[in-house]
């Protein structure tokens, strides 16, 4: 049996691998930082129709150690069809089992969304007509590219919608993903229309750096770019600084930040009410939107979510609170599982690339109803 995770967001240690029954890894932790809970690998030489065991002895060190009730491994044989295996946290450790039925199987915290994938879906938006307005440069010299969809003579509305500042949350470019499909589709008549009012500006992954390492949270300088927004940098966060200059140059009416979260079983969004500059047409906007999500019957729900923040009391170094604060726009954090959204519980795949693709067209549906009043 082999180990390997040296390719794009790959990510584990093995401690001993003498047993099959019981293979021993650990996480590695981010580059210059001490978060870790990503991982995949691959696992070559197995016997089909014997069981394997596998234990991430660090686990309960991760950064999010309650996360992992309730948490079920993925597993793909051909890194196109991800299923959950049967997974428990006992004493610190993550043990996942998985019946072979290849003899070549990879592991992963969630279903990744790969950079070669990231370089179709860019050079085919473009091809379909999307701009580049700009590419941005990461650390480690990877582009950030930034595009505009639409750009109409009359749309007077700029949306911004940005994905994967945490590296390890792959679900947020599958949300771009199924989001730039379904804005491309000249026969969506919905889109066409909010296509005359508003033109996207989009950047589908914030952190190139971190996810082909197989970061969980941070860029190459060890830097959480979701807690960079008040002090963005050449030095430590140009992949923020990229996004801001172009934010102040071109005005934002709508932004909305791509995550995933750990521990919650559910699809929530989190808002801007503890910003100094929070106004009841905001908080009306905020209502309107997540109303109207549950509405259309998209996978969402308002009930489960953070701890809403007293007013005033905003970490204004986040960016949903900064640029909202900034732009006095309607301003989220959308947040998808790694787990399952429990209120549609899917125990085969959980939350999944799919349902994060329609996701990401449902919340187009909201915007198409919302755009009038967004400014
Ligand atoms: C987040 S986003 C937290 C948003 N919280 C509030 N109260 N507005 C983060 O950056 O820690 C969660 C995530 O990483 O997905
Ligand atoms: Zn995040």
């Amino acid at each position: 049996m082999k180990i390997s995770a040296d390719f794009d967001s790959g990510n584990i240690q093995v401690i001993d691998a003498s047993d099959p029954q019981r293979v021993l890894l650990a996480m590695r932790p981010d580059l210059n930082s001490y978060h870790f809970q990503w991982f995949h690998f691959q696992v070559d030489g197995l016997q089909p129709g014997q069981r394997y065991g596998f234990s991430l002895t660090n686990a309960g060190q991760s950064a999010y150690n309650r996360a992992w009730d309730g948490y079920q491994a993925v597993a793909s044989y051909d890194q196109l069809d991800w299923f959950r295996v049967p997974t428990r946290f006992e004493d610190g450790q993550l043990h996942f089992e998985l019946q072979a039925e290849h003899e070549c199987v990879r592991f992963a915290y969630f279903e990744p969304y790969p950079r070669a994938r990231h370089e179709r879906l860019i050079a085919k938006a473009l091809e379909r007509g999307a701009e580049l307005v700009a590419s941005g440069r990461s650390l480690e010299g990877r582009d950030i590219q930034l595009l505009r969809i639409g750009g109409q003579a009359g749309a007077r509305l700029k949306l911004w919608i940005i994905a994967q500042q945490h590296p390890g949350e792959h679900m947020a470019e599958w949300f771009m993903e199924g989001l730039i499909e379904r804005l491309q589709n000249p026969q969506d008549a919905e889109i066409t229309a909010l296509l005359a009012e508003a033109e996207f500006y989009l950047v589908p992954n914030m952190n190139p750096d971190g996810a082909y390492r197989g970061h969980l949270r941070t860029n190459h300088a060890g830097q959480d770019l979701n807690r960079a927004w008040q002090s963005a940098s050449s030095e430590r966060s140009p992949e923020v600084l990229f996004v801001l200059q172009h934010m102040q140059r071109l005005g934002v009416d709508l932004f909305l930040d791509i995550h995933g979260d750990e521990e919650i079983p559910h699809v929530f969004t989190a808002g801007c009410e503890g910003n100094p500059g929070y106004t009841p047409r905001l908080a009306a906007l905020e209502e309107d939107f997540r109303s109207r999500l549950v509405g259309i019957g998209a996978e969402f729900q308002t009930r489960f979510g953070y701890p809403r923040d007293e007013p005033g009391q905003a970490n204004l170094t986040l960016a949903c609170n900064a640029v909202g604060q900034a732009f006095d726009c309607l301003s989220f954090t959308i947040e998808m599982p790694f787990k399952d959204h429990d209120d549609n519980p899917q125990p085969r795949t959980g939350w999944n690339g799919a349902r994060s693709q329609k996701l990401g067209q449902d919340v187009l549906t909201v915007l198409a109803q919302m755009v009038a009043t967004l400014r």
